[in-house]
């Protein structure tokens, strides 16, 4: 089977690499991303588990290299999170509140509009917002969020509102999934991100987010959103409770919607941060070990997705940097303000102006390319 991977992808390139991997335990495995066969479950967990990173890396990155050559994307984009208030109350946010504690907020739609108009005319071809899932919050005020936005930045992709907030909107306004979101889109939502995915495996939803979609409904209304024309993104939350077996899940899963509807544009592995969260017991956050592993992982295993994605905002700009050797071909992004981590402790900034991402991408011997959210080129070089 070794023997004829080889033979298939032909070629003494495919042997040099395949020596590279000779004490890695690994050379299986190489010998079919050499020859592009898709990987399971059993071969996904032997990469998560092996310590040779760089080999991982290495790999990653020849399926990276394949797919984006030496082009890597960033976008200019700008996050708001409208409001903290959340009724689920998972365990591993530090972000949501309820109603009556201190720092609980929900943005008035003046000033989410005052937000985008301070943007305007200043390059950025993303919005992204999301926030907590409050009950004082009518369907309208998304509605008028939305067109309003879209009046401020016209041109302007408005990526907002995670699954988990549409399934929430649907429920409590009786309607359908497909019910909201096109009402959404009318108003002028582009496409989700990816947030709320956290880990799908039912034990590990138990025990951080017990009131959260399960990882089916989660599955569920994204696809209905590509059912609807909506390109959308995807997550993982790792580095808590959750198992080598459930992160390699994960991947599968969201590879079999790919598969069906080939509606997901990019992956983004998110490191948990644990500070002032019900999970927080004087745990640190992932290491950057962790963290390349995580990324090369996903480029392995999720074949079908075009993209994967570093947010530098939970692995920090140098990490997010040497990601682009394990498999990344993204970096994510200028965001502006960030609160969802930050509020977990992370220390990274919350932004990155534009000649910073261009030059740690030349930096890594790649050719920047600004993209807008459905990849389209912006600008290269
Ligand atoms: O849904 C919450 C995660 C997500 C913590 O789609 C935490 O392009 C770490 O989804 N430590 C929001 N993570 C961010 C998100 C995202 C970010 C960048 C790009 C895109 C995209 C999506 O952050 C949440 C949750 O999964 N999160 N708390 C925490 N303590």
């Amino acid at each position: 089977m070794y023997r004829h991977s080889i033979e298939a992808s032909g070629g003494r390139r495919a042997r040099r690499v395949i020596d590279f991997y000779k004490n890695s335990g690994l050379e299986d495995i190489a010998a079919k991303v050499e020859a592009g066969e898709r990987l399971g479950s059993e071969e996904g967990l032997r990469l998560l588990k092996s310590d040779d990173l760089l080999a991982v890396g290495r790999l990653a990155d020849t399926v990276r290299r394949r797919k984006h050559g030496d082009r890597v994307y960033y976008i200019l984009n700008r996050h708001i999170n409208h409001t903290n208030i959340c009724v689920n109350r998972c365990k591993f946010c530090a972000f949501g509140r309820d109603e009556a504690d201190t720092g609980a907020y929900t943005l008035t739609l003046d000033e989410i509009e005052a937000k985008a108009l301070d943007y305007r005319g200043r390059g950025i071809t993303e919005i992204h917002i999301v926030g907590g899932l409050n009950e004082k919050l009518p369907l309208d005020y998304y509605v008028e969020m939305l067109k309003r936005v879209r009046r401020a930045l016209p041109g302007v992709i408005i990526q907002s509102f995670t699954a988990v907030e549409i399934d929430y909107l649907a429920r409590v306004n009786s309607m359908t999934v497909e019910q909201v979101l096109a009402v959404l889109q009318e108003a002028g939502l582009d496409s989700l991100p990816g947030g709320g995915a956290e880990v799908f495996s039912p034990r590990v939803r138990e025990l951080i987010c017990p009131k959260k979609i399960s990882g089916d409904r989660w599955l569920e209304v994204h696809g209905a959103a590509h059912g609807l024309g909506m390109r959308t993104n995807a997550t993982i939350l790792y580095g808590h409770v959750e198992t080598p077996e459930e992160r390699i899940d994960h991947f599968i899963r969201l590879r079999e919607l790919q598969d069906r509807t080939g509606g997901f544009l990019a992956f983004i592995p998110l490191a948990f941060h644990p500070k002032n969260t019900q999970l927080d017991q004087g745990s640190s956050p992932s290491t950057g070990y962790d963290d390349l592993k995580m990324l090369a992982l996903a480029r392995l295993m999720l074949d079908n997705f075009d993209h994967i994605k570093a947010f530098w905002i939970m692995i920090g700009p140098k990490i997010a940097q040497v990601s682009l050797s394990f498999g990344v071909n993204d970096l994510d992004g200028t965001v502006e303000e960030e609160k969802i981590v930050h509020d977990a402790g992370a220390e990274t900034d919350q932004r990155l102006p534009r000649d910073e991402l261009v030059r740690m991408i030349r930096a890594a011997g790649r050719v920047p390319v600004e993209r807008d959210t459905l990849y389209n080129i912006i600008r290269e070089g």
